[in-house]
């Protein structure tokens, strides 16, 4: 749309989400028009036959704004229907030129802008941030050669091996088809009933049911492209490629009692932390990484590098780090950005092709497809957020709902003799810098068949129940029984529980023994799971970074507290990066020991501990006897414990920390030792008091 060159007086162009832009006035000018500009007079009454008269047909303004109203709402995603996103970078750092003659991965310290949306899987759009769930890593990358999409996940192997299998998996996931419940929860009978019967899931479940289900924020989460892509050189040279994002801020995860309260706490807790980050320049940053494998490597595998049920562990191809993303904007309109944002893994710049995933293959129809009954037309790609904004596009598709474009010239055919080529002749192939596949021979018979090399559905899942620390083990096998209470069908427990016994017999055991059943045989799986090396790199715990960078400190306080306390916590905790928030039981703040007023960033009630990564208390001792009598005080301090975060605390405290059943350990810190003795407890969590405050299985 071409864009006006001179700004009227008093007005601006509204900053656009990608191209497109509309003139709003401002200042004194700014006055409130219908959609077709004609300037409205009174936008408090309508338009009536008398003061108490019946409204009148007449009264367009009225019409339009209602009518506009009703229609605000489009479908959302069948999938990954919550979401938040923000705007940023990518920078190569080291060009794959050897691999691809894509120019977003060959021309280094070139700055693609990006755009990134971070979902969960099964919840509509009003659900909450923090339930159990897989998280989508969207990235639009707007190449210099057309728009890439890579859309991948937090966890780096999915579900189902086939395409065809996808809206059962979803069906069973999502709110069951009578009840239209639970909303946002793996843990109900359809669910499990289906993942029973699929035992090609399996190794998903390891990590669904393991903390990465559970991330801390968005900003401290893996991103995968799961499917297996191919590289292209300049000599159509192809190589398999599997992409990474690796969060700077280290791989952190709640644990599964937080994260449902934290659903109470602040439902949108994560989307909350993304936009605050940003806001205040604490931009979230990522390194961009690849394993590449040639056809022969690829064919040692002992699985099938077409299999999205398997990964391929760093140890035997270890990530070499290219390039970083970083996101720095937030968006500046949720709908029009967010929520019509439409990433499609078909959109790739020349030298990155696909490879036949099965998985892969169908998710290249649906997500065009989606996209026609959600934003309702086939013009989607116009809408800003959705436009190739590092190039030009054109072709000789025409007309269409919502056409924003009016190509000039008669040549909307090609061949064509009407005039050269980007003149009167309109445009072109490009047979050299063209998009072109890989030339993979492919003339099997038609068949309905799954390969055999995909038929080991265990292998991998026991490497990874077997990669994790002793605490990860017990985290995932307590989800396995948190998830399996909630199944009201025994056979369907039991059906689980017989394919958990060809992952590890000791796993299948203890969550017979948290659920209290029999454990059952173990099924009779398709091929003999095999052993394979453990991996490290598929572990969290220990590996949180040694900073407090990018978390949050909640000091909570009272009328006479000591400031200096105070203050010397918050210069600690936020030399180190972390944001650290006043709680205090009045919003109004505290007065402090030496009468100083202390302000408060949030109200206790509404301000719990799980909102927190490490919380200090930093009390008087008339402030500590009027806590005793707010529960809300309490489960501040217990939340916390329970939750394994170090608690500061001053002498003044001691009674309530009894009372929230506080058992000093190395996290429990008496500050008078200093804000510094505060922090190394404050920069992980308590893995060793977990066994004194939960039962796990
Ligand atoms: Fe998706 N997926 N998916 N998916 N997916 C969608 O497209 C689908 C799969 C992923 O922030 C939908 O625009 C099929 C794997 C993300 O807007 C839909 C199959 C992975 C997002 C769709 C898969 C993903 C989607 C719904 C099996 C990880 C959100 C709305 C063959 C690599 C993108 C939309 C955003 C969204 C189909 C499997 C990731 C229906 C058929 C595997 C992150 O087209």
């Amino acid at each position: 749309m071409p864009k006006s060159k001179e700004e009227p007086k008093g007005s601006k162009l509204s900053a656009s989400a990608g191209g497109e832009t509309h003139q709003v006035a401002s200042g004194p000018d700014a006055r409130l028009t219908t959609n077709h500009g004609v300037p409205v007079s009174d936008n408090q009454n309508s338009l009536k036959a008398g003061a108490r008269g019946p409204s009148l047909l007449e009264d367009f303004v009225l019409r339009e704004k209602i009518q506009h109203f009703d229609h605000e709402r489009i479908p959302e995603r069948i999938v990954h229907a919550r979401g938040s996103a923000a705007h940023g970078y990518f920078e190569l750092t080291t060009s794959l030129a050897k691999y691809t003659r894509a120019k977003v991965l060959t021309e280094v310290g070139k700055r693609t802008e990006v755009f990134t949306r971070f979902s969960t899987v099964a919840g509509g759009a009003g659900s909450v941030d923090t339930p159990r769930d897989v998280r989508g890593f969207a990235v639009k990358l707007y190449t210099v050669e057309g728009n890439w999409d890579l859309v991948g996940n937090n966890i780096p192997v999915f579900f189902i091996q086939d395409a065809i299998k996808f809206p059962d998996l979803i069906h069973a996931v999502k709110m069951e088809a009578d009840r239209g419940y639970p909303q946002a929860a793996s843990a109900h009978d359809t669910f499990w009933d289906f993942i029973g019967l699929m035992p090609e899931a399996t190794h998903m479940i390891m990590w669904a049911m393991s903390d990465r289900t559970l991330p801390r924020s968005l900003r401290m989460m893996k991103g995968f492209g799961v499917n297996t892509f191919r590289l292209l050189n300049d000599k159509d040279e192809a190589t398999f490629v599997k992409f990474h994002w690796r969060p700077k801020l280290g791989t952190q995860s709640t644990c599964w009692d937080e994260a449902v309260k934290i659903a109470g706490a602040d439902p949108d807790y994560h989307r909350r932390d993304l936009f605050d980050a940003i806001d205040i320049g604490a931009f979230p940053e990522w390194e961009f990484g690849v394993q590449l494998l040639s056809q022969e490597e690829a064919d040692a595998l002992p699985f099938d590098i077409l299999d999205a049920t398997k990964l391929i562990p760093e140890e035997l191809y270890p990530i070499q780090v290219v390039g970083r993303m970083v996101l720095d904007r937030n968006p500046m309109n949720f709908f029009a950005e967010t929520e019509q944002a439409a990433f499609l893994p078909t959109n790739m710049p020349p030298g990155i092709d696909v490879s036949e995933d099965p998985l892969l293959q169908g998710r290249l129809f649906s997500y065009q497809d989606t996209q026609l009954s959600r934003l309702g037309t086939v013009n989607f790609h116009q809408i800003p957020i959705n436009q190739a904004k590092g190039c030009p596009f054109q072709n000789m598709q025409r007309d269409g709902h919502m056409q924003m474009q009016a190509p000039a010239g008669r040549a909307n055919y090609e061949p064509n003799s009407l005039g050269q080529a980007g003149e009167d002749g309109g445009p072109r192939e490009d047979p050299q810098g063209g998009f072109r596949t890989a030339a993979i021979a492919a003339d099997g018979a038609k068949v309905r068949l799954r390969a055999e090399t995909f038929a080991d559905h265990y292998s991998q899942a026991r490497l990874f129940f077997r990669s994790q620390t002793e605490i990860e083990q017990a985290h995932l096998a307590s989800a396995l029984v948190f998830e399996l209470s909630k199944v009201t069908f025994a056979h369907v427990r039991e059906r689980v529980l017989a394919n958990l016994q060809n992952v590890d017999a000791d796993l299948a055991k203890r969550v017979a023994d948290g659920l209290n059943v029999a454990l059952p045989k173990a099924s009779a799986p398709a091929v003999a799971p095999s052993e394979m090396a453990p991996s490290p790199a598929l572990r969290i715990v220990g590996k949180y970074p040694p900073s407090l960078k990018g978390r949050a400190v909640g000091v909570l306080v009272t009328d006479g507290a000591d400031g200096t306390v105070v203050a010397n916590v918050k210069a600690a905790a936020e030399a180190e990066g972390a944001s650290v928030k006043i709680v205090a039981p009045k919003i109004g703040g505290v007065k402090l020991k030496d009468g100083k007023l202390l302000a408060a960033d949030g109200q206790l009630a509404g301000s719990p501990s799980v909102i927190f990564d490490a919380v200090a208390l930093v009390l008087s001792e008339a402030g500590c006897a009027e806590l005793m009598k707010e529960s809300a005080a309490t489960d501040f301090v217990s939340n916390a414990f329970v939750h394994l975060k170090a608690i500061g605390f001053t002498a003044e405290a001691q009674a309530l920390l009894d009372k929230a059943g506080v058992v000093p350990d190395d996290g429990v810190i008496d500050l008078k030792a200093g804000a510094e003795a505060f922090l190394p407890p404050a920069r992980t969590r308590q893995w060793a008091r977990e066994p004194g405050v939960r039962v796990l299985a």
